[in-house]
Parts: structure tokens; sequence; C-alpha cells
């Protein structure tokens, strides 16, 4: 089955907590705070991988984690880092937040790497929180932790040409015929059910073309196939509409081409104003020609005029394809804001009074309060109490009501409240 869309869960390695810790040795009795820091976590980074070309890897496999940061350790040993997760994707895969929709990344260029997750910091070992003022600190700081994050991804497959039309009328013959690509044809429609890729060699040089589904009324709301494979040549250059020139299957090729620009058109105005050329196929069944030179009337430009079974016209097709490559712009990656994961708000915080009388503090600086004491001393109590104040956190408690022999939460810290 072919898969091109896919939803996963990625989450970066957490920081690793600082150490607390004292030196010792024989004969040294008080020596000082020799606690590391605790290492970085592993970011997760994706990277456009040639060799993939759908998002199967993604169907069963869906939570991905790079490695949390190790603690520090003491003799002021830091934790090692976290190693980072590289997830390989297809070039052409869009990265999206799966809850905002916004854009993340566009993997355009094959071996593009970017980095979606951030590990967490490392948390100070007490080492660091020594000064002139406190020479012995018995607290550390724990690692930041990294957030799990829910992302889309999407493959808009990157070729120069795509292959349209209705079904049955030759897409994926004329494919095998132009390049190496060995697709299914057969004489039913939608022989094809997922996008083939070929590579075109003309001179020293290539182009390579997507052959999609065949479309029919109504693809752009969903009919036949519909549009899901339309992605798939949203990002080409240019169109190779084909026709049936035969009308074998009792349709006028030149109503079946302006049905098909008019489901182009349904479903994304820039599709139906790239360029296109025309190709009328299965010429080997036609006595009757003036099907060509209706479409010209209607195109403005001669169709070519091929017939895939029996190969002529396709040294034709191939040239005409390579000289309209030629003079148009070279495929651009998309144009977006880039969403980028916000790093938590670590000042805002918020006052609760819970139905039981007591008071929750809670919000960004209460996780980073807690994150930066490690609550087994009286000297990092008394550092806490100090940032409660300061931070502005003890007026908002007042301002709640909050009385002396209240219990006050934060965290996984309990205390009365002492006025
Ligand atoms: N006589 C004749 N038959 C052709 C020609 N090109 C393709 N066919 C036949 O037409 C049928 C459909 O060919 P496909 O290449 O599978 O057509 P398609 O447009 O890819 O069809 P879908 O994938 O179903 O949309 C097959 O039986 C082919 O052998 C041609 O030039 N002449
Ligand atoms: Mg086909």
């Amino acid at each position: 089955m072919f898969v091109d869309t896919a939803r996963i869960f990625i989450k970066a390695g957490n920081g690793g907590n600082g150490c607390t810790s004292f030196y010792t040795e024989k004969y040294v009795n008080n020596g000082g705070p020799d606690g590391g820091n605790g290492g970085e976590g592993g970011s997760v980074i994706f990277r456009a991988a040639a060799n993939k070309n759908t998002l199967a890897d993604f169907k069963y496999a869906k939570h991905f984690r790079a490695d949390n940061g190790e603690n520090g350790k003491s003799r002021y040993s830091a934790g090692k880092k976290g190693k980072d997760l590289v997830i390989d994707v297809p070039v052409g895969t869009v990265i999206k937040d799966a809850e905002t929709g916004g854009i993340i990344a566009d993997m355009f260029a094959e071996g593009q790497t970017v980095t979606v997750a951030e590990g967490g910091r490392g948390g100070r070992g007490n080492a660091f929180f020594r000064n002139s003022r406190r020479q012995a600190p018995h607290f550390s700081q724990a690692g930041e932790r990294a957030e799990e994050h829910a992302v889309l991804l999407e493959l808009k497959t990157i070729a120069d040409v795509g292959l349209i039309g209705y079904p049955n009328v030759g897409k994926s013959t004329i494919l095998s015929v132009i390049s190496s690509a060995r697709p299914k044809i057969a004489n039913y429609h939608f022989t094809t059910l997922s996008p083939n890729l070929g590579m075109v060699s003309v001179y020293d040089d290539s182009f390579s073309v997507a052959d999609i589904p065949g479309l029919i009324d109504g693809a752009a709301e969903g009919a036949g196939l519909g549009h899901d494979f339309l992605r798939h040549i949203e990002r080409t250059r240019l169109l190779v509409h084909v026709v049936d020139g035969s009308g074998i299957e009792g349709r006028d090729p030149v109503e079946d081409y302006k049905s098909i620009c008019r489901e182009l058109a349904d479903y994304d105005a820039a599709l139906a104003e790239k360029p296109q050329i025309v190709v009328v196929n299965k010429a080997d069944l036609m006595t009757d020609y003036s099907v060509v030179d209706a479409l010209e009337k209607q195109t403005g430009k001669r169709p070519v005029l091929m017939s895939a079974a029996v190969r002529s016209g396709v040294e034709e097709l191939i040239k005409t394809i390579y000289s309209e490559l030629s003079v148009l712009p070279p495929p651009k990656p998309l144009e977006f804001e880039p969403f980028v994961y916000e790093k938590p708000d670590k000042t805002s915080f918020e006052v609760v009074r819970t139905d039981d009388g007591e008071y929750e503090v809670f919000g960004g600086l209460v996780d980073e309060l807690a994150r930066n004491v490690v609550l087994d001393s009286y000297d990092s109590m008394q550092y806490f109490q100090r940032q409660i104040r300061e931070r502005g956190i003890d007026k908002a408690l007042k301002k709640a009501g909050v009385k002396t022999g209240d219990t006050v939460r934060m965290l996984d810290v309990e205390f009365e409240y002492v006025e």
C-alpha cells in the first residue's frame, strides 16, 4: 500500500539532572561541592533521504524519541549528551504541526536536515552553585524536560513533469517508454493506484516524471481516486496532458481535455495555470486526425501525436518536454513562515484556591523553580522561599487570601504558609 501521509509523535530527550555531591577522599573531611552538570537531551532531526519514496515506515511506528541526557556525577563529571534521533523521510515531505497545521519544514533537497524538537538542557550540578556566600550548596538543578509533539508528514512528490489524463489513455505506458520505470499497465480504468516516478535521460541530462492515477469528472471533489494524488503533481514544473486520440472508449478527446482542465482548476488555480504539453496518444488506432487540429485550436499549441504502444513519436515527446523545461524556472521549495515549537514560558504563574481551602500555584515559573531547586536541604529551601518572594508569588498568594497555616502546593512541593 502506498502511504503518503502520516501522523507521528516525536519527543526530544530530557536534559540530565545536575548532581549534588561533595568531594571525599581519605583524610579530607569537608571537600567542596563537586556535582557535575547533567547532559543535554538528544534532538529530533528530520533528514530528506533519496532512497525513500513513501511514508510507509510511519504506518505502524508512531513514537519517535531521542535519548535523554545522562545525569551529572561526582568529581565534576558531566553527564553525556543524549543521542540525537535522525528520522529519514522521502525528499518532498512537508512536516506540519498536527495541532495548528503550521508548516514546520519542507524537506525539499536531498540530504537536507531540520531539527524539529530540541533536546532539553542539562541541569547544573551543585559545584556550579558555589559562590563566596554559599560554600556548600546542597542543591542542584533538574534537567529541562522536553515535550512530546504530534506532527503530520505529507509527501508532495518533487518531479519535473506530471503525467495527467483520464484513466486508460496510456499514461503509464508513456512513462514506461520514456524512462526505465516499469509501472503496471493494463486495459482497464485505475490500473495505476499510486504515483510512479521515472527518470528520463536526454543528451547528458535528465528529468523526472511522475505518473499519477487517472482523473475523472469530479476528481477535485473526491470522485475516482480523487484529488489525493493531485498533491503529487502540485510541485511539478510542467504537466503532460494525455488524451486517447482513438476515441476507442467512446469519449471525445477535446471534451476530455477540457474537463480535466476544469478539475485541475477546481483543486487549485495554480495547478491549472501550470504549462502543459498536450499529447494525443494511441495514434496507431487513429484514422481521422482532425482531433489534433481541434486540440491545437483549443490550446493554441500543436499537440504531440504519438503511439506509446508502437513507440512512435517517443523521441519527439522527450525533446518537446526537455525544451519546455529548459525555459521554465527551477523547482522551488514551499514559501512559508516556519512554525517553531516554543520553549515553555518560564515567567507566568497562576494561583488557584481549591475546594478544600488549599492553594495551588502552577505555570511555567513554578516548573522552572521546581527544576532549579531540589528541596532536600535547608539551603535550597531558603533559596526557594526567596524566589517565591522575589518573583511575586507571595504577593499573588496574599491577594488570593492565603493566611498563616494554610497549605500551599506547587507541583510536588507542599508547605504551610507563614506570614
Ligand atoms: N493501441 C494502443 N494502445 C495503447 C497505447 N498506449 C497504451 N495503450 C493501452 O492502453 C491501455 C491502458 O494503458 P495504461 O498505460 O495502463 O493507461 P493509464 O492511462 O496509465 O491508465 P490508468 O492508470 O488506469 O489511469 C493498455 O492496455 C495499454 O496497452 C497506444 O499507443 N496504442
Ligand atoms: Mg496508469
